[in-house]
């Protein structure tokens, strides 16, 4: 399929790095043709490989050193391009170029991520996603390197390298892989009681998303925008899905990394080729300097959001993702991001975990790229030009030339020179800062407990069920009993019922004391209250020989004109013949496909279709049905339903009358799951 090209200043500079050695001849490195590449040079047929045999040297050493360290975080992810069109002018707050002019569009760079998991490991695993985007801005490369819950588990840099230490697969044994499921993550939580709001989100459906495309992100810290006059304002930035927040169910979610470990990448790629572009709308959330201690949170703490219905989210913008990577390794691998990555007007806080953040990404970036030069490969290149004295090092590429690098001269007329922030140099905020060198914790971060039960109370009853779940599935691994047992105590402090019951399923004394006496909730952190919608999601159609041709070609023009996505799955790959004749040709077959892939299944049948596909049929049909999912009947499909056990339940939908069923079930599709069936 074509790629649909964003002609903008990023891409135009990327296409000069572009090379398409289709169709060319082959040489080696240094020009030089090479006429034999299967056989290596030696002395005689049987004899041994010659030293002086340059190409294979070349071929063998340059495979040799193909790979970099993975991310020490964040490993397992997947990037896009695409552009961001400002809506509203944040003139009032910030002087940030790119968000004075609305319609005006820049170019970005997204990268999603798991955090715990290696390179190779599964997408569906319960964690927080990374949310990493480059604004390539005509005054340089503004990075929000946000994740896809809006608070963090640690309140100060210094505990970063134990966070991960205890996530990551346990060092005596190396297991297990990308999950938080074991005791070295949650005898952290317990003895860190600053993770718990973070925790409860871990264990919410967030932490198992549907899509990329379905997921919110948030730069999680308080920034300062600067205008101007110089006056700031704090701000929290939010990206928000079109197509709503959706997730998995955790059975679900396991069973995907088995069927699919690249789901996720897999969704993100395939919409863009299809042409369903991802959308993200940006917002903020404003406080004026002077009103920031009126909260009854510190806005320095990053374990803490700012209620949307206290701070609404102004929205200001647009993102559209629409055009794949060329090559993984030289995109998606090796763009580096960093959020002291800012522009004029854009500046940082207090935050003493964004501080820290500030050191660790260059000096990842040193070990992961290999030396001071990474701003030079091609997507970490700025859009805008770039000069300064720093030369050098490995991998230059750039060839500075003249006598001068250094910084004042007279030989080069004492340039490159520093530019006044009145005609754009980068300028600190002027914060006055005083204050004795203490290595503690501020009092006002004190309070670990009232947002982790706001969460709570914000959630609808069956997202509260699968925090319940997600709860005992992950303490039900963990060994040391004594660690099951003083997170429930912790977690009493959130909501004690909820402890209770978790220690019932995981074997340890329920917690008798605690609870709490916040009663707020804020229905934005719902799920249940997001946008629903059928455009993108797919759908199996189960079809067999004899299908009714008429009638299936009828539904499939109506569910594709409202955007669903469509394949068809048979007892094997290929033809499958209509009762008029007519065939059509399977997508897949019952082997190479599960229900788990797909948001909903709609059977079809056919006049002869026989027990192996009743039977096949019948099994996905059980399991999507056990994941809540949507499913429908017409023609044949109908009878195999009739005679089950799911007849009649809710989005259960069985309709002869083809646009009936085409309204019915795609109204089924857009609500995403059904709660309300009883699943054993
Ligand atoms: Fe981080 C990568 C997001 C705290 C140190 N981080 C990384 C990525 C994302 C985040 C999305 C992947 C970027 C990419 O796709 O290349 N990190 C966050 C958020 C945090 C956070 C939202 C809290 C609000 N991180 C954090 C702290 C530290 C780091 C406190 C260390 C002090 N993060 C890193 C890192 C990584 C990284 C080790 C690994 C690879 C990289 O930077 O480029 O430096």
């Amino acid at each position: 399929m074509s790629k649909k090209h964003n002609e903008n200043r990023k891409q135009e500079q990327l296409d000069k790095f572009r090379v398409d050695d289709s169709g060319k001849e082959m040489s080696t490195n240094q020009g030089l043709k090479v006429s034999e590449d299967e056989f290596s040079l030696k002395a005689g047929e049987r004899g041994p490989t010659l030293m002086e045999d340059f190409q294979f040297r070349e071929k063998m050493t340059h495979f040799d050193h193909e790979r970099i360290p993975e991310r020490i975080v964040h490993a397992r992810g997947y990037a896009a391009h695409g552009e961001f069109e400002l809506y509203e002018s944040m003139k009032p707050y910030t002087k940030a170029d790119f968000l004075q002019e609305p319609g005006r569009k820049t170019p970005v760079f997204v990268r999603f991520s798991t955090v715990a998991g290696s390179k190779g490991s599964g997408e569906l695993a319960r964690d927080v996603r990374g949310f990493a985007t480059k604004f390539y801005t005509e005054e340089g490369n503004y990075d929000l390197v946000g994740n896809n819950i809006p608070v963090f588990f640690i309140q100060d840099a210094m505990k970063f390298p134990d966070l991960i230490h205890a996530v990551k697969p346990e060092p005596h044994n190396g297991i297990p892989q990308a999950a938080s499921a074991h005791d070295t993550f949650w005898d952290f939580v317990a003895n860190n009681q600053e993770t718990a709001h973070m925790v409860m989100w871990q264990m919410s459906d967030r932490a198992i998303p549907r899509s990329f495309r379905m997921m919110e992100g948030f730069g999680v810290h308080t920034f300062r925008f600067v205008n101007e006059e110089g006056k700031a304002h704090f701000v929290k930035f939010h990206w928000k899905p079109k197509l709503g927040v959706h997730s998995t169910v955790w059975d679900e979610a396991q069973k995907i990394n088995g069927k699919n470990p690249d789901f996720h990448r897999a969704d993100l790629y395939e919409s863009i080729e299809n042409g369903d572009y991802p959308e993200f709308e940006f917002g903020v959330q404003l406080i004026a300097e002077e009103d920031a201690h009126t909260f009854d949170f510190d806005v320095l703490d990053p374990t803490k959001i700012w209620p949307e219905e206290d701070v609404p989210v102004k929205i200001i913008g647009k993102m559209t993702l629409n055009r794949n990577v060329d090559n993984v390794f030289a995109e998606t691998e090796q763009v580096a991001f960093h959020p002291g990555h800012v522009v004029p007007g854009i500046d940082f806080t207090n935050d003493p975990l964004l501080q820290g953040r500030l050191f660790s990404y260059t000096d990842t970036q040193l070990i992961r790229l290999g030396g001071p030069n990474f701003h030079e490969l091609p997507i970490n290149r700025p859009v805008c030009p770039f000069h300064n004295n720093q030369r050098d090092g490995y991998g230059r590429h750039t060839l500075n030339t003249g006598q001068v690098s250094y910084h004042n001269n007279s030989l080069a007329n004492n340039t490159p020179k520093p530019v006044a922030p009145a005609n754009g140099g980068y300028q600190h905020y002027q914060e006055k800062v005083e204050g004795r060198k203490v290595q503690a914790r501020s009092e006002s971060f004190k309070d670990h407990f009232t947002q982790a039960t706001l969460f709570w109370n914000s959630m609808s009853d069956i997202e509260k069920q699968h925090i319940k779940d997600a709860f005992s599935f992950e303490l039900g691994k963990v060994g040391s009993e004594a660690v099951r047992q003083q997170v429930v105590d912790m977690f009493a402090n959130v909501n004690l019922k909820m402890a209770q019951e978790v220690a019932e399923n995981i074997g340890v004394a329920p917690p008798q004391s605690g609870g709490s006496d916040v009663t707020k909730s804020s229905p934005a952190l719902s799920q249940e209250n997001t946008i629903k919608k059928a455009k993108t999601r797919t759908v199996a159609i189960l079809v067999d020989e004899k299908f009714h041709s008429e009638d299936v070609m009828l539904a499939v023009r109506g569910l594709q004109d409202k955007g669903i996505h469509l394949e068809f799955v048979g007892k094997k790959r290929g033809e499958i013949t209509s009762n008029s004749g007519n065939s059509i040709n399977a997508d897949h077959s019952f082997l190479t496909v599960d229900s788990v892939l797909y948001d909903a299944v709609y059977v079809v049948g056919g006049e002869d279709q026989d027990l192996d596909f009743q039977q096949k049929a019948m099994d996905f049909v059980k399991e999507a049905y056990a994941h809540y999912k949507p499913i429908g009947a017409t023609n044949q499909g109908m009878r195999l339903i009739e005679n089950s056990a799911i007849v009649n339940k809710p989005g259960v939908i069985l309709e002869a009358a083809i646009n009936r069923f085409i309204v019915r079930f795609s109204q089924a599709v857009a609500a995403h799951r059904f709660w309300d069936r009883e699943v054993s």
